[in-house]
């Protein structure tokens, strides 16, 4: 295993910029489309608007080895596509027995998570909120309000990304906009 020389990066917590990013991963509509409910909607979107930033990304370099600690921060943008809310792809672990820790540096937003043996859980976030994926819960998180939901995510190195089963199914809860509010309900496209 290879020693990391310890490190401090600075965090800015209204656009979660890192003082010295290693990688930054822009998510824009034309890269999950699909994944939303009203995908007729996300076409539009592009057509009339072109291609609009969901989210992004930006985290420090460490190897995917055993004991590392990688963490990253997430800034979704606020808006909607049709009534659902802008929201990360989401994933699983790609080994399940490994958790995370979210914590909120900034907006307002909503944690969904599922298990593969059909439970739901939905969270709320706001600034200071530490939130905890247990094993085995995928996870995705959405922007509920006006402005950047902005996040910090801390996991264990190994823990891998299968953003495949999400991709395919889908998650079983989907946050709208329902009478001014943002609301939890059933994904009539689930499975
Ligand atoms: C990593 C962690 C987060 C997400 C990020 C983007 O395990 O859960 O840092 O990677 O919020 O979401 P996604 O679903 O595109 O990876
Ligand atoms: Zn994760």
């Amino acid at each position: 295993m290879p020693v990391i020389t310890p490190f401090v990066t600075e965090v800015d917590f209204a656009s979660g910029e890192l003082s010295a990013p290693a990688y930054v991963i822009q998510r824009k509509l034309s890269d999950m489309a699909s994944m939303y409910a009203d995908v007729d909607e996300a076409a539009r979107i592009m057509v009339a608007e072109g291609d609009r930033l969901i989210y992004e990304v930006q985290g420090v370099d460490l190897p995917e080895e055993e004991g590392q600690i990688p963490h990253c921060t997430t800034r979704i943008t606020p808006g909607r596509i049709g009534a659902e809310y802008h929201m990360t792809k989401g994933h699983y672990h790609a080994r399940r027995e490994q958790g995370e820790v979210y914590f909120g540096l900034s907006g307002r937003g909503f944690l969904v998570m599922q298990t593969e043996s059909g439970e739901t859980s939905v969270q709320r976030m706001v600034a200071g909120s530490a939130a905890y994926v247990p094993p085995f819960w995928a996870h995705r998180t959405v922007n509920v309000g006006d402005e950047d939901f902005v996040f910090f995510s801390v996991w264990e190195a190994r823990a891998g990304h299968d953003y495949g089963t999400i991709e395919r199914d889908g998650f079983r809860k989907l946050v709208v906009l329902r009478d001014g509010q943002p609301v939890v309900v059933d994904n009539p496209k689930y499975g």
